[in-house]
């Protein structure tokens, strides 16, 4: 046990630890049934999810909470006066397939901990804060994402209402399903005036090695990487396994696979720049037909736009002429562009004076990872504070986790840089 090494956990990390538990319970079938965490945009399990956030904020003293027309639980702490600006906290609840329980709503927890705190102390910042539990962030059930913040940053576009998932459902279907309004009017509604907030932070998960090879509780984010997402399918021709001689034939499964090994090449030339063909399917596929169609995804991704955007035309270039070669039919669509998103100066430095205060290291690394703090990016300044995680960090997989003592001590880093903001 933890404790027997390091001592009883302190209490606050503790009771994020519980929580994050207690949140897991809710998983969607048939991964619930396998004791999996899945929890997809506006499923029952989602709207379990957002119930429990919303009891939770409620309870721990949040003067205003509610969900709003994208799913967010959104939580306020007045400030000392009314009109007092706003800090914006958050992060997502939605999580990948067989997921780990703190990839994002760790970082909701904890400051939602961190509230309750002040609200027993009876203390009163001199900004407001404002905690969004984030509907939608990982892109699963439909081929858009990071609906959640898009939201708040006037970035949700009216196309993506009419995005399918795998059963046909629009969003604007799911939506209304779940009792939202389903209009862009609603929507639309939801974007923040980016003058009333100091700015936006987001503790999570490192995702990662760093820290842990560092020896590091905590990490300061110096910027997120730029993405980019894609859907493709070669098509070729579907034809008898046993009759069809190899050099006539046009299998579209072996178009992907040498795409597949030209990612991983073309990455491995430019590192730190990552590619991963995350999803591949033969649709209706049989043991005795050459494969006809073979649908996959793209997820590539670099430390800038630049270099994302060079790796991307590299990849491209090369499944065209895989295609030409295999006389196969090549179809891609992006589906995500993401920028870098560099964290502010001024955020990070906050981040770094409260780990100090801890008699921490200071360690200072990139995110490969994607998140909310991209998209608040966009309209106001964002920093990010990440926590170790144990196995290496390994992450969307339910090994995925961090021990309630280092989830204490960001706690105790969120709650130093409040103070030390508010005694300024
Ligand atoms: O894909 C990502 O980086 C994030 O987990 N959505
Ligand atoms: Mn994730
Ligand atoms: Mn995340
Ligand atoms: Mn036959």
């Amino acid at each position: 046990r933890l404790s027997d090494r390091f001592g009883e956990p302190p209490a606050l990390g503790q009771r994020v630890w519980d929580a994050l538990a207690e949140l897991a319970l809710h998983s969607e079938p048939p991964w619930a049934e396998a004791g999996q965490l899945t929890v997809t945009y506006l499923t029952p399990a989602h709207q379990a999810c957002a119930r429990t956030l919303l009891a939770w904020m409620r309870e721990a003293g949040f003067d205003e909470a509610g969900l709003d027309a994208v799913g967010n639980v959104v939580g306020v702490f007045h400030g000392q006066h009314a009109d007092a600006p706003r800090l914006l906290l958050g992060s997502h609840y939605d999580t990948v397939r067989n997921a780990g329980r703190y990839d994002g709503r760790l970082g909701i927890v904890l400051a939602l901990e961190v509230v309750r705190e002040l609200h027993r102390q009876g203390r009163r910042l001199p900004f407001a804060l404002e905690l969004v539990g984030f509907a939608e962030e990982e892109g699963q059930r439909f081929p858009v994402t990071f609906l959640g913040s898009s939201a708040l940053v006037g970035a949700f576009d009216p196309a993506w209402l009419q995005a399918r998932d795998a059963h046909g459902v629009t969003l604007r279907e799911a939506m209304l399903a779940a009792g939202l309004p389903g209009t862009m009017e609603a929507i639309a509604a939801l974007r923040r005036d980016p003058a009333r907030y100091l700015g936006y932070l987001e503790v999570h998960v490192e995702q990662g090695p760093v820290l842990a090879r560092r020896e590091a509780p905590l990490g300061v984010v110096t910027s997120i990487n730029a993405s980019v997402r894609a859907r493709g399918a070669f098509d070729g021709l579907a034809c008898h396994a046993g009759t069809t001689p190899m050099e006539a034939r046009r299998d579209a499964l072996l178009g992907l696979a040498e795409l597949a090994l030209a990612v991983e090449r073309l990455a491995r030339a430019q590192p730190p720049a990552v590619g991963t063909v995350g999803m591949a399917e033969v649709p209706g596929g049989s043991i005795n037909v050459v494969p006809g169609r073979c649908t996959f995804t793209l997820d590539l991704r670099a430390p800038s736009d630049g270099q994302r955007d060079a790796l991307l035309e590299q990849v491209c270039a090369e499944a065209e002429t895989i295609a030409q070669r295999r006389g196969l039919r090549l179809t891609l669509e992006e589906t995500l562009r993401a920028s870098a998103a560099p964290c502010d100066a001024g955020l990070r430095a906050r981040w770094a004076r409260a780990v100090a205060a801890l008699g921490l290291p200071v360690v200072e690394l990139p995110s490969g990872a994607g998140h909310d703090a991209m998209m608040l990016h966009r309209s106001m300044p964002q920093a990010m504070l990440f926590v170790r995680g144990e196995h290496l960090g390994i992450s969307h997989h339910p090994l995925e986790s961090s021990t309630a003592h280092d989830i204490d001590l960001a706690a105790q880093a969120l709650r130093r840089l409040l103070h030390d903001w508010a005694e300024e």
